[in-house]
């Protein structure tokens, strides 16, 4: 990437500010870094954002201040950026509406970056040709472990998640989340709503706790979970959103919301998040392994 402020991107112009500027304290990963990141990943990332609104988590005097959530492009947005207005989930009787962004090509992916949009967070559901509401193509269950439970717990949890889905014929790619825990996302048929693949993913995490009642929670209350690793079935909500795969943390380092193969969470005990540093050199040795898209799974059991 040239020194120059101004970049040219598949024909659209982009005014960069404070480059140099350190975003992530506890290395001093500055902005620049930060877009460095979004262009390795961009051909990757983007089928994982492609028709789903964004919603943004942005700090930008860095990760040791204090962040703001947007979901509303922002004022000075620029016009090649696609955009969908809906109405806000959750607020049906106010119908608030919300235009979000359709990220869906590198110099979107840019322009965010430049706003320290460090996370980005998308729904399991899209948004067809004329802004129609599609029902979700993905379930997700996050698993957050309770200290001093982590991430080698979780990648237990996460094979018995996967065990228990491949029963109903689900294939599930895990993501380490780049904070604590892990995300595991299976394609399903699209043609069932939110409320029906939430109950499901409830279901799953209920029955897996009767099963491993030591070792895995299905209930919210964080006094629950010491020790142990909630299954939260609960971002299959149609109103929530899941950290995009390949999105930056606004952590002290700069964590990555990285997709794993099986054969590493095998490894439990060696597991760690990953670096944002760590993700070209995974990209040319391994590819992409993040959770299919666009591909549907098979229809959930009701
Ligand atoms: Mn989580």
């Amino acid at each position: 990437m040239p020194a120059a402020d101004i970049l040219e991107i598949d024909g659209h112009r982009l005014k960069l500010s404070n480059l140099t500027k350190p975003l992530f304290p506890g290395d001093g990963t500055t902005k620049h870094q930060v877009i460095e990141h979004y262009v390795a990943v961009a051909d990757v990332m983007l089928p994982q954002l492609a028709h789903r609104p964004t919603t943004r988590k942005r700090w930008p005097d860095g990760t040791a201040k204090q962040p703001f959530f947007e979901k509303n492009v922002p004022r000075g947005t620029p016009s090649w950026v696609r955009t969908v207005t809906l109405d806000s989930p959750g607020s049906t009787r106010n119908r608030e509406q919300v235009t979000y962004p359709l990220l869906d090509n590198l110099a979107g992916l840019v322009w965010l970056a430049n706003l320290a949009a460090l996370e980005l967070h998308t729904p399991q559901w899209s948004v067809g040709p004329r802004a129609g509401v599609r029902d979700p193509d993905r379930l997700v269950i996050d698993l957050d472990p309770g200290a001093p439970a982590g991430l080698a717990e979780c990648a237990e949890v996460a094979t018995l998640v996967r065990e228990r889905l491949a029963a109903d014929g689900l294939a599930t790619s895990p993501v380490t989340s780049g904070s604590k825990g892990l995300q595991l996302y299976a394609p399903i048929s699209g043609k069932q709503d939110a409320d029906v693949v939430r109950h499901y993913a409830h279901e799953v995490a209920k029955q897996l706790e009767r099963e491993h009642p030591r070792l895995v929670v299905s209930r919210m209350a964080k006094n629950l979970r010491d020790g142990k690793v909630f299954i939260d079935w609960s971002q299959n909500d149609d109103a929530k959103t899941t950290i995009t795969p390949y999105s930056l943390r606004g952590r002290e380092h700069p964590w990555v919301a990285a997709p794993r193969t099986w054969d590493e969470l095998e490894d439990a005990g060696s597991l760690t998040q990953l670096l944002a540093g760590e993700l070209p050199g995974r990209l040319a040795d391994l590819g992409d392994v993040a959770p299919a898209v666009g591909a549907p799974g098979p229809r959930l059991p009701t």
